[in-house]
């Protein structure tokens, strides 16, 4: 495996690339064209510029997270076919600069979603959380204006919550069946410019696993993503195993998932939550025995599958009085590389 942090870009991001590279073991970022929304094409330039700016603090661009999807592909509009279009130029920018990992997600309008941005823990640091209740109170009509001001999280950016009834009506007749045929559409078309350069599609899990605002979710557990390795039997249409995202729902056991993908795990995300009920978690360290999951078995299930392609720390605690996007700071995921390169040293070893 690599060790991997995820950056940015120097115009967005709080923590710079040399502190980065300051983390012992980490060999490069996973990066994104930020300011770029869903649906248009990455000029090569700024895709070349990025690696460079990259290579020059002595580290390298090991994948992107993401390209987005534009909710129109999604849903299947009539102008899917234009998006896609788009989406595949991209790809061939992406190849022709030597990229060759792109992580995605496929959720309707939004991103992952948490209700609280900084709870409070015992220790003074805070964390992201999930709240069902909360969750239940909003509707799609008031959700934007009942949200704090300075509640970001990506995907709800202001611009696009001002289209927030339009967006959810795209999804009206949009069923888990008919989204995931929408999924499969996507996949089929851009497989053949994987295949040219290489490049692996690594979807990343609807997070929370379940149908928030009545939108559907397909990216759940370990059935729905064998069904999609199955629907485009390629190896260049794999996955981002993100321990955090499944793991929301109990029932996923995370190092049998793991084990039961072997050669379509693309890229891991590895993160601990911590359970207070059913319906409300928060972010914990990554530490196993600060939450709920067991990270040792998670990684030696990578190890085991001989896991090669980048794995960074996500959403780390705000600790130290830092601040930063939500979840990405740097002090508390790199506690987090640090523990997960011991714990692929120690199995290493063993
Ligand atoms: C991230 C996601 O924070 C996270 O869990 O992994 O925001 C992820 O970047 C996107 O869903 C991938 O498209
Ligand atoms: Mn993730």
């Amino acid at each position: 495996m690599k060790m991997a942090l995820r950056w940015f870009g120097s115009e967005f991001d709080t923590v710079p690339l040399w502190k980065i590279k300051q983390i012992p073991g980490v060999q490069g970022v996973i990066s994104t064209l930020y300011d770029i929304p869903a649906g248009e094409i990455w000029e090569k330039s700024r895709i070349l510029s990025l690696i460079d700016e990259i290579k020059s603090e002595g580290l390298l661009l090991l994948g992107i997270e993401s390209v987005n999807v534009h909710d129109a592909i999604k849903a299947a509009t009539p102008l899917r076919d234009k998006y896609i279009e788009n989406y595949i130029t991209t790809l061939e920018n992406l190849g022709e600069a030597g990229v060759n990992l792109v992580c995605y997600n496929f959720m309707p309008v939004f991103d992952w979603t948490r209700t609280e941005l900084a709870r409070k823990r015992p220790d003074g640091s805070t964390v992201l959380a999930y709240n069902q209740g909360a969750v239940d109170k909003l509707t799609p009509e008031d959700m934007f204006s009942s949200l704090d001001s300075d509640f970001l999280l990506p995907g709800w950016e202001p611009e696009r919550m001002e289209n927030i009834k339009e967006l959810f009506s795209l999804y009206r007749e949009v069923t888990v069946e008919k989204l995931f045929d929408n999924l499969v559409y996507f996949l089929k078309a851009i497989m053949p410019v994987c295949d040219r350069y290489n490049i692996k599609m690594a979807i990343h899990p609807d997070d929370p696993a379940w149908e928030v605002f009545g939108l559907p979710r397909i990216i759940t557990n370990l059935d729905g993503i064998k069904r999609l390795m199955n629907a485009v039997d390629n190896v260049h249409n794999g996955v981002t195993f993100c321990s955090g995202s499944y793991g929301t729902n109990r029932e996923n056991n995370l190092p049998e998932m793991i084990k039961a993908l072997p050669g379509r795990i693309h890229f891991a995300h590895v993160r601990n939550l911590r359970f207070n009920s059913p319906g409300d978690f928060e972010e914990a360290s990554h530490l196993s025995s600060d939450g709920t999951f067991d990270m040792y078995a998670i990684m030696k299930a990578l190890y085991d599958i001989g896991f090669e392609g980048p794995i960074r720390p996500d959403h780390g605690r705000m600790i130290w009085g830092e601040a930063s996007m939500p979840g990405y700071g740097l002090y508390d995921r790199a506690l987090g590389a640090s523990y997960l390169n011991g714990l692929w040293e120690a199995i290493n070893k063993q």
